[in-house]
């Protein structure tokens, strides 16, 4: 049976930390619109993106607001008069940061429904994951394969998804060398696996003995600590035969480091810009650089629904596992703690 209250941890300002609520009303099942669905979750993964948003870095959003995107968990109940649901009651899904798009625009009949002009994200523009039950849409809740482990698997939804499909756009190459700033955090350490997959060689940028560690462990040839390093541009070029590697995916949350890949990739080289920075910070780069070296830049939002599959597909061929640490609900604001003080080594894993 569906309770008519339960726990939620809702952003109710820009200034105060989330607040644990045990009383958010649960949409009953009929209340349900036609393909939307209760998901009762399991695991929520903290996403740096959940971090610029809690703060404001990325604009108003409706007070309270259900944080989380990144989650895993049953369906426990299906709108009345849904046709043709790819999924049923009872089956293990996960929730990602795309809600719900149109499915009929031009963005989405050519797959980028992260372009979509009236797509909906999940602990952004719609509630969340930081909750006993969430409220998503048939269509586009996640299957989780059999034999992914839920805990392990639901960083994959945002943090695996989005730097598969980043590493995607780098074109990448049997043989040829990846730099990634931000090597060491969500996004980064999914990356060090998934390019090494594709035949990758992996420089992993990031700060701090553990996250070195987990980079070499991982796969990664080469280590440039960013905080330790008197020229990260130099260093990185060194460390791919001296001319730079042929692609960079920035996966830091801090500006600077595009700017720095624009400078040390290699002629040709692509640049994958991922993470993103608070607030409006610009890239800053001499324009004759990119025109004499003829580079590619790119952005790269999360994955389409093909993507995420293909991310878990991997990961369920364990070529790819997330590092995290799963922790009590009841300490989300503390991991938003570490998580702004840059101390999360792979991710953190909340336990519903
Ligand atoms: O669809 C997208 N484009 C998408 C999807 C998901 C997340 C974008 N993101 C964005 C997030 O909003 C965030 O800005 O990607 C960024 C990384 O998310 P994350 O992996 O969840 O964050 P993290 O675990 O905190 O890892 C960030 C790492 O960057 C390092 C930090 O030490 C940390 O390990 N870092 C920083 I901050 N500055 C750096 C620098 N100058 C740096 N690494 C290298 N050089
Ligand atoms: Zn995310």
């Amino acid at each position: 049976s569906i309770p008519l209250k339960a726990r939620a941890a809702v952003i109710a300002s820009f200034t105060e930390g989330l607040v644990l609520k045990d009383d958010q009303p649960v949409l009953q099942p009929s209340g349900l619109a036609p393909g939307e669905c209760l998901v009762k979750i399991d695991y929520a993964g903290v996403c740096h993106s959940d971090l610029h948003i809690k703060e404001g870095g990325w604009g108003p959003v409706k007070f309270p607001l259900v944080g989380g995107h990144e989650g895993i968990g049953h369906i426990v109940a299906i709108g009345e008069h849904t046709a043709n649901s790819p999924v049923k009651i009872g089956d293990r899904v996960g929730i990602k940061w795309i809600a719900k798009a149109c499915l009929n625009c031009e963005m989405c009949r050519t797959g980028n429904e992260a372009c979509c002009a009236t797509h909906t994200s999940h602990g952004f523009k719609v509630d969340g994951s930081f909750a006993d039950y969430a409220l998503s849409y048939v269509d586009y809740v996640t299957p989780i394969p059999e034999g992914l482990d839920s805990a392990a698997a639901t960083p994959l939804l945002c943090a695996g998804v989005t730097i598969y499909k980043a590493l995607k756009e780098a074109k990448p190459k049997l043989g040829q060398w990846i730099a990634i700033p931000g090597a060491g955090g969500g996004l980064g350490h999914l990356g060090i696996q998934y390019a090494v997959a594709m035949g990758m060689r992996v420089i992993a940028i990031d700060t701090g003995d553990a996250k070195r560690d987990l980079c070499l462990k991982l796969g990664a040839e080469k280590w440039v600590d960013f905080k330790i390093s008197k020229d990260v541009i130099q260093d990185v070029k060194d460390a791919a035969d001296g001319i730079g590697p042929h692609a960079a995916v920035v996966v830091s949350s801090s500006p600077g480091p595009l700017d720095q890949a624009v400078m040390y990739l290699r002629p040709k080289g692509t640049l994958v810009a991922v993470g993103l920075p608070s607030g409006l910070a610009m890239l800053k780069v001499p324009i004759a650089l990119i025109v004499s070296k003829c580079l590619t830049i790119v952005g790269s939002a999360v994955g389409n629904r093909q993507d995420v599959s293909e991310a878990l597909a991997i990961a369920a061929s364990g070529k790819v596992a997330c590092r995290y640490e799963v922790k009590p609900f009841s300490e989300i604001n503390s991991v938003f703690a570490d998580m702004a003080a840059e101390k999360i080594a792979g991710r953190v894993v909340l336990e519903l």
